[in-house]
């Protein structure tokens, strides 16, 4: 049933800005300050990117470079990602700080746009909220919890995509069913989290994540440059237009 639009829920890296990039240099940065012959290129980072949220990725590496060591004591694995995703969240939010990182084209303008419509305005992300906070702070200003009230992250929600659990969490605190909202998501984890959660999604990939599968996605762009509220409401109308039919075939 085709529910009045009530709220936009973005994923954050790659959706909101094309962060990966700086995500990747600042783990390279965290393997050299630790003193580990690790370096991870583009090519290898787009195969990790698969798994979702920086410590889980760490951890998934370990296991492709040691499958075979046994952790004796069962702390100095542990101990080693956390003091690397620490390095590493310090020397991203630096680089958020310095200003490096920019919102996607047209984010902002839809953001702006949707609440002059009355839209809530929500995220749904795996990453850190440190992170969260550096980028939309940097983006919106100060009083940038203002203008997105809910906040799903890593920490809130630790069953990462493409598990649902953080949209069905960001649903909760909205006060809204799924049909009342639509995703915005980069990656193939992002909308099947998106989607299992029931609700429909825009993709805008970025090179990281250009040969992902986007089947099930309500529309996939090349950025949300010109995108406008009146846009998401024609794609939704269209698609269930087209449900309603098949459903009656
Ligand atoms: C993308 C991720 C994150 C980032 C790194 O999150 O999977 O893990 O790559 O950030 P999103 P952390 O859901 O916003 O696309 O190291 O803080 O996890
Ligand atoms: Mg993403």
């Amino acid at each position: 049933m085709n529910q009045p639009l009530r709220a936009l829920v973005f994923d954050v890296d790659g959706t909101l800005a094309d962060t990966e990039r700086f995500h990747l240099r600042a783990f390279n940065e965290a393997f050299a300050a630790e003193g580990l012959p690790w370096h991870w290129d583009e090519a290898l980072y787009t195969e990790l990117l698969a798994v979702s949220g920086g410590k889980e990725r760490l951890q998934a590496w370990w296991r492709r470079l040691h499958a075979q060591v046994i952790d004796i004591d069962g702390h100095a694995v542990p101990d080693l990602i956390e003091r690397l995703h620490d390095a590493k969240t310090a020397a991203y939010e630096a680089m958020v700080n310095e200003g490096l990182v920019e919102l996607r084209p047209g984010v902002l303008a839809l953001m702006e746009q949707a609440g002059r419509h009355g839209l809530q305005l929500a995220i749904a992300t795996t990453t850190s909220p440190v992170n969260v906070a550096a980028l939309l702070r940097r983006a919106l200003g100060p009083q940038w919890r203002l203008l997105v009230p809910v906040v799903g992250d890593g920490e809130s929600a630790p069953r990462k995509k493409p598990h649902p659990q953080v949209y069905l969490q960001v649903l909760a605190r909205l006060g809204l069913p799924a049909p009342a909202c639509l995703a915005f998501e980069d990656s193939a984890n992002g909308l099947r989290a998106a989607r299992a959660a029931g609700i429909d999604t825009v993709v805008t990939p970025t090179a990281f994540t250009r040969d992902h599968d986007f089947g099930g996605a309500l529309q996939v762009l090349p950025s949300l440059a010109g995108v406008g509220v009146d846009d998401l409401l024609a794609w939704r109308e269209r698609a269930h237009a087209a449900q309603a039919v098949g459903a009656a075939a």
